[in-house]
């Protein structure tokens, strides 16, 4: 989503934090803390520190083999020793480490030691199923406890998961199954959505058909809908079944700092989606370190971070960091507005959450139903709020800090994305803020705006935002692609991480990223590639040519607005738009929100034959077609 900089540029209102989050925050300086990272080996090994190794490292850092770092070499470690095990031997041991609430109402809680019993089941029962460490296992869930179980199984024994989001549907699902490799697919009967169940078995039936390698299917029961067991194939099992008899005590798998620990598909500008592949000791050291000062995570937190566990946020913020810190973590399966606009404000009143992050797209959603929601329930509970996912507007900024946090509570706008892993640019509680600002780069990280040659460029000019260090939760690769993992990030300007972002820098060195570079959409926070909603409007008979662009939507952020030249004898009437967003639904799921369909009889291409789809963005947006001289004609 590209911002409105004129606004932006006015934006001169400052937030400073009141004397109590300070006091009571573990990072007292923000200032401070930002110059101790400097220092930035020591910095990122005494954070290191923080966690449990089975053997510690011999070196912090290794740099020889660019870009593919390694961090904490020949470090031991397990992820799920860290994150469930070793609190059982605390006074964690029977605090909730999960509470699961849905937009029914229901709750279900469970203590480290009861998810510590449900993991080892799980593990012990992937073992039996020959699942050995570095092999994949692929789970397709709703937000729900048995997804975290799985995924925390996997790292126990070493095996590497593969999450798709439940959100995505049975073209996007079968692409991502496929290029992982997966033997195993732990999916469920149906999640709740705004009072509808969703039935993902039907989808990943469908998808199935179409993934050879898959030999067994774990099915959870969770809606309860009415799948017998004569209905399951030779391959499928019902989860609780399969767990049957397994026992609750299992070793943890000692695994190397450099060791795979999860594939997460992402989408980029052109191709297929990019499995983004993460390892398991810097990525540990990344997420708990930003959770724990960013949101000053205490003993006394409740923490909720709405975002899905099929992207990074949920992968990050929900799971893995939360449980690092032996914090209890709230997953909420449903949409924020049901049953009614306040179902949110309602969970926080209840439970007495502390720390609330969430997306602006959802503010932006919420905001339309006025203060009266917010105004409804009791948020005194609250203490730090987040925002994730897309550049925060900064009415929307306001609205949240007035209305949810009764100004009193600081908003981190933190920018990352699925390939950094943790939070790169953000404020800390001691931060000053500005609205729509992410500020500063997170201590021990190195970031920048330069231009196309890697020249930083002046204060309050827009260029590509770029990460000029290694950082510990870096993504190591592309699954099966290093070719493509140097070429899109690291070869494009010398000697650095290229975001894929743009963004200018104010005179207090705050960053205010702008939007993509590229041709990713963000749409309602989900990553959406071009490439993918192009390739599924061509499979539809109707249409021979599409080009998709991000068209700016007030509480979206983005939609999509496509153009399409369509074959013979086929006009864009009612009937066809109907079936096209049908179909398009089919294909890649409800992520895909379709603004707007045009039928065109040429699309702007390059003479190398590539669609040019900033000429389209220019022509949407009314701005200067800019330079042209690569146009065909
Ligand atoms: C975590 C996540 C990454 C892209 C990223 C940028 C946008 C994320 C942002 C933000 C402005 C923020 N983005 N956080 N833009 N301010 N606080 O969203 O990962 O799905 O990989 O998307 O999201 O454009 O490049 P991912």
């Amino acid at each position: 989503m590209k911002r409105d900089t004129t606004v932006l540029l006015d934006e001169k209102r400052i937030f400073k934090p009141d004397v109590e989050t300070v006091e009571r925050a573990h990072v007292k300086n923000w200032e401070n803390e930002i110059e101790k990272g400097k220092n930035f080996e020591a910095y990122w090994e005494e954070k290191a520190e923080e966690l449990e190794w089975f053997e510690k490292w011999d070196k912090v850092l290794d740099e020889t083999n660019k870009p593919f770092y390694q961090w904490y070499v020949n470090g031991k470690i397990n992820l799920t020793y860290n994150a469930v095990d070793r609190w059982i031997y605390t006074e964690k041991r029977n605090q909730v480490a999960i509470l699961y609430i849905n937009e029914r109402g229901d709750e279900e809680k469970l203590t480290y030691y009861e998810l510590y019993r449900q993991v080892n089941k799980m593990a012990n029962g992937l073992k039996n199923l020959g699942v050995n460490k570095g092999d994949t296992v692929s789970m397709y869930l709703p937000m729900c406890p048995e997804l975290l179980i799985s995924m925390l199984a996997c790292a126990k024994i070493g095996a590497v998961h593969s999450v798709v989001y439940s959100g995505l549907s049975v073209g996007a699902f079968v692409e991502r199954m496929n290029d992982a490799n997966a033997k195993i697919l732990i999916t469920a009967d149906g999640t709740y959505r705004r009072g509808k169940i969703i039935n993902l078995k039907k989808i990943s039936d469908e998808a199935l058909l179409q993934c050879p390698t898959i030999e067994t299917v774990i099915v959870l029961k969770h809606t309860g809908s009415e799948i017998n067991v004569s209905d399951l194939s030779g391959r499928e099992i019902f989860y609780d079944r399969f767990l049957e008899g397994e026992p609750a005590e299992c070793e943890p798998e000692w695994m190397d700092a450099e060791d795979p620990l999860f594939i997460l598909y992402t989408s980029g500008s052109t191709g297929k989606p990019k499995g983004v592949l993460h390892t398991t000791g810097g990525y540990m050291v990344g997420v708990a370190t930003t959770l724990k000062n960013i949101f000053d995570i205490q003993k006394d937190d409740l923490w909720w971070c709405t975002g899905d566990i099929g992207w990074i946020t949920g992968h990050s913020y929900v799971i893995y960091g939360p449980l690092l810190l032996g914090t209890t973590t709230i997953v909420y399966e449903g949409a924020p507005d049901y049953p009614d606009p306040g179902a949110w404000w309602k969970i926080i009143e209840k439970h007495g959450v502390t720390k609330f992050y969430t997306a602006p797209t959802a503010i932006r959603h919420l905001m339309r139903f006025g203060n009266k929601y917010p105004n409804i329930y009791n948020l005194s509970s609250l203490r730090i709020l987040g925002t994730v996912g897309e550049p925060i507007n900064p009415e929307a900024w306001m609205w949240f800090y007035k209305n949810v946090g009764k100004e009193k509570t600081p908003i981190m706008d933190t920018w990352w994305q699925t390939e950094t892993g943790m939070h790169l640019i953000s404020p800390l509680p001691s931060a000053h803020l500005k609205p729509g600002s992410a500020t500063k780069p997170f201590p021990g990280v190195d970031a920048d705006v330069v231009d196309e040659d890697g020249n930083p460029v002046p204060l309050g000019k827009g260029g590509y935002l770029v990460i000029k260090k290694p950082w510990p939760a870096m993504f190591r690769t592309l699954y099966e692609d290093e070719e493509r993992f140097q070429q899109v990030y690291w070869n494009q300007i010398p000697g650095v991480y290229k975001a894929g972002d743009m963004a200018r820098k104010d005179e207090d060195g705050y960053f205010w990223i702008q939007g993509r570079s590229d041709d990713v959409l963000k749409i309602a926070g989900h990553r959406v590639g071009t490439a993918e909603v192009e390739s599924a409007f061509v499979s539809h008979p109707a249409v021979a040519e599409a080009a998709v662009i991000g068209k700016s939507d007030p509480i979206k952020g983005q939609v999509i607005k496509a153009f399409l030249i369509l074959k013979e004898g086929y006009q864009l009437k009612t009937k066809l738009i109907e079936e096209l967003n049908k179909h398009v639904r089919y294909e890649l799921g409800p992520v895909a929100v379709i603004g707007e369909m045009e039928q065109v009889e040429k699309l702007p291409k390059t003479r190398s034959g590539k669609i040019m789809r900033r000429l389209l963005r220019a022509k949407e947006s009314g701005e200067d077609l800019g330079d042209t001289s690569t146009l065909e004609e």
